[in-house]
């Protein structure tokens, strides 16, 4: 695997946490910064977070703002072809029985 802009489409999310290959928390920042690439990243909302090779990206979001269907992919479009794309349905309680069969 390769690197990766993930990208959400609608609402943003928040940075939590971004380790590296070593498990290493890669947001901290000054002198002991592991990747300043990173290092100003924790707690900031966002629509894209590129994905180093072998990193793992924590977030949180909420969707306070839409209800309905939008997808959540890899921003390099041949990627996104190759399946790197999610649809996300955002429903009320109450849309529940009408719901999803397939997401
Ligand atoms: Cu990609």
């Amino acid at each position: 695997m390769g690197s990766h802009p993930f990208h959400i489409h609608v609402n943003p999310f928040q940075v939590v946490g971004i380790f590296d290959d070593e498990g290493r928390d890669v947001t901290i920042e000054g002198t002991e910064a592991y990747d300043p690439d990173y290092a100003d990243m924790l707690g900031g909302w966002r629509d894209t977070v590129y994905v180093k090779r072998n990193y793992r990206i924590v977030i949180r979001t909420r969707y306070r703002r839409y209800v309905g269907d939008f997808v959540m992919h890899c921003h390099f479009a041949s990627h996104g072809d190759e399946g790197m794309m999610q649809n996300i349905r955002i429903q009320t309680r109450g849309d529940r029985a009408a719901g999803m069969t397939h997401h």
